[in-house]
Order: C-alpha cells, then sequence, then structure tokens
C-alpha cells in the first residue's frame, strides 16, 4: 500500500540491444575508443555503484548526506512549501534516478514534519534500482506514511507524463548525487533547457553537484583501494561479452583514474596492457554457427575513455542554471565545501 508503479514509454530490449551494438561499434573503432558510461547501469553495474557510495573515499554521498542533514528543514521551509502545500494541496516531489534512497529519506522526513502533502515520484532505467528503492522505504518509513510512485523509463519521457497527469499540482525535481556530472558541459546545458522547458512557473529544481578539490581527494574516490571503481568499469565489458558477444579478457585492461584540469573532470579508462584483437559476434552469441564481421584492434597501452565525472565551482552551476532559464535562489555547502546543492526556480 502506498507504493505503485509505472513503466512509460516502450521498454523494447530489442532496440535497446541494437542501439548499444552501434554504440559500441563506433566507439571503439574510433581513432580515440570511448564508450559511454550510460551503459555502466545494469543490474550488477547499478549494484557495484551502490557500493562505491558506501566506500569513504567516495566522499560524494557523505558530502550531500551532510548536507541534507543541516539543511533539508530548511529547504523545505524556505522553498519547498510553495503555495499549495500551504493551502494544503499535494506536491510532486520528483527524483530522476532512485538510488537507494537514503539520502532522499531526509528530505522526505523534513516534509513530513512540516506536514507538506507531498507523492514522491522516483524514476528510474533499472527495475531492480526501483525494487531496492521501494523496499528501503517501506523499511525507513511508518506504513501508510509514504505515497510512491515510481516510474520506469526515460527521465524527460517520465517527466512529460507526469506533468501531464498532475497538470496543476507543484513540483519539486530532485536531480541529486552529481548524476548531471555524467554529461559533458553541452549535454548538461542542453539537458537543463529541456527540463525547464517542461516545467511550470514557480516549480523547483534540486540539483546536486561536486565541486572542484585538491586532485588526490577526487583521484582517490574514483580509484578506490578496495578496486569497486575498478570492477565498476571492467562490468562495461562483462556486459558486451554477455550481451553482445565480444571477447574481451578482463585481465588484459587496467582501470585508471585521472582529473583533466582543462574540462574539470575526472575521466576514466581502461587501458590495454598488451596489443590484442577483440571480436564481436554477429548473431546472438553463442547460437551456433555465429560469423564474426566485427573486430577491433587494440594496441598496447591503447585506452578506452569510459567515463568523465564534472567537477563545477558554484558560479559555473549559476551561470549555467541562469542561461538555461532558472533563477538561483540558494546554494547549500557541506563543511568542506567540497560538495553543493543548488536550489533554482523557473
Ligand atoms: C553516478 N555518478 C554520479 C557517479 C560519479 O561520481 O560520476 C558514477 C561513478 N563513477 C565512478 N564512481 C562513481
Amino acid at each position: 500500500t502506498g507504493f505503485r508503479l509505472t513503466v512509460v514509454g516502450e521498454q523494447d530490449d530489442t532496440t535497446e540491444k541494437l542501439k548499444f551494438r552501434e554504440h559500441v561499434i563506433a566507439g571503439l573503432t574510433n581513432p580515440t575508443k570511448a564508450l559511454s558510461s550510460v551503459y555502466f547501469y545494469d543490474d550488477r553495474g547499478s549494484e557495484l555503484y551502490a557500493k562505491i557510495t558506501d566506500l569513504e573515499e567516495y566522499y560524494l554521498t557523505e558530502s550531500e548526506r551532510e548536507i541534507f542533514e543541516s539543511y533539508a528543514n530548511d529547504m523545505v521551509t524556505t522553498h519547498f512549501c510553495p503555495r499549495n502545500a500551504k493551502r494544503n494541496e499535494i506536491i510532486n516531489i520528483v527524483e530522476l534516478g532512485a538510488g537507494d534512497g537514503r539520502k532522499t529519506r531526509l528530505l522526505l522526513k523534513a516534509l513530513i514534519s512540516h506536514r507538506v502533502k507531498f507523492e514522491y515520484i522516483p524514476i528510474d532505467i533499472s527495475r531492480k534500482a526501483m525494487a531496492n528503492l521501494f523496499r528501503s522505504m517501506d523499511k525507513a518509513f511508518p506504513k501508510n506514511v509514504l505515497n510512491v510512485h515510481g516510474l520506469i523509463g526515460n527521465y524527460l519521457e517520465c517527466l512529460r507524463y507526469i506533468f501531464l497527469q498532475h497538470p496543476s499540482r507543484e513540483n519539486v525535481v530532485a536531480f541529486i548525487g552529481s548524476s548531471i556530472g555524467n554529461f559533458s558541459s553541452q549535454q548538461a546545458s542542453h539537458f537543463l533547457q529541456k527540463l525547464r522547458a517542461q516545467m511550470k512557473p514557480r516549480d523547483v529544481l534540486l540539483l546536486g553537484t561536486d565541486l572542484r578539490k585538491d586532485a588526490r581527494v577526487m583521484q582517490k574516490a574514483y580509484s578506490d583501494s578496495a578496486g569497486v571503481t575498478r570492477e565498476f568499469n571492467l562490468n562495461l565489458l562483462i556486459r558486451m561479452n554477455k550481451e553482445l558477444g565480444t571477447n574481451f579478457d578482463l585481465k588484459k585492461f587496467e582501470h585508471v583514474a585521472v582529473y583533466n584540469p582543462e574540462i574539470g573532470a575526472m575521466e576514466s579508462f581502461l587501458v590495454c596492457t598488451e596489443a590484442h584483437c577483440i571480436s564481436m559476434a554477429t548473431t546472438e552469441s553463442g547460437s551456433k554457427g555465429s560469423t564474426t564481421s566485427h573486430h577491433f584492434m587494440f594496441k598496447q597501452f591503447e585506452r578506452i575513455h569510459m567515463e568523465c565525472s564534472h567537477k563545477y565551482t558554484p558560479d559555473l552551476i549559476s551561470e549555467m542554471l541562469h542561461t538555461a532559464g532558472y533563477q538561483v535562489r540558494d546554494q547549500y555547502f557541506d563543511n568542506r565545501q567540497w560538495f553543493m546543492d543548488t536550489v533554482s526556480v523557473v
């Protein structure tokens, strides 16, 4: 009770797989090999990411948790209690990327303690991630306190769906955890603009971004001593072997993460330790008589670019939000000023 789930848009596995295949072929044929980190998040990838957020070296989660711990009440009373909530009408708390809800819980608790009526609407592409979120929310709150409507699908499509369903409700859209950092700055601006175009005047955006800091701190966060981030990156090779019939040998790749000051981002690579050739099956892997038409040559020390995690400054974020048509209302920081949550309105 209180929990429901809707799948938005078409979830066509065959088309998804074809897109993945095309992406991999293009990315590995390119003179500078690159794959997109959007493909990291299969079930195992989401699990490994959850493990990363538990690591002390991965300071992002703890920093943002601290921000919510200190300021969730202030966020609620100053920004999330718009006219509707004061008039006792329900507001939507929409979250892009379900996560495990540990940080969001602090926000929801603050809303409850201020008697704001709301529906919590997490959006995620992974059913497993959503199932885990439901479970953890169910544990964290007493029965019948939370009204949760999970949406499975693409962020912007799900937002369109929800805004159409409740055209008069006011919305708080949370995009936290530095997820926007995995977009290039151009993609980030573009996404913020598209999001704004769907939001109504006075709707609120809560944006969590990681900030620039001593490169050694960032470096440790992206090449942790337990090797979880390494496994997280290598998991994409495993996924390709499983879903696309490639024959990556994980022993021939090493995970490297470096800060690139020119773009202000941590970048991660898989470096090939010896020259070799990778092939990809034409037909479904495992089927008899499959012919191979794609080969990818790897030179020794050649790298596959795997991920960018952009680090911002408060000014860069304000500027980006302003350009995308938002008005910045507040910026919240943790004690070390390593992370920032920005509240802005349309
Ligand atoms: C999901 N995203 C915000 C993480 C990040 O920090 O860029 C993904 C990640 N990559 C390596 N560690 C965590």
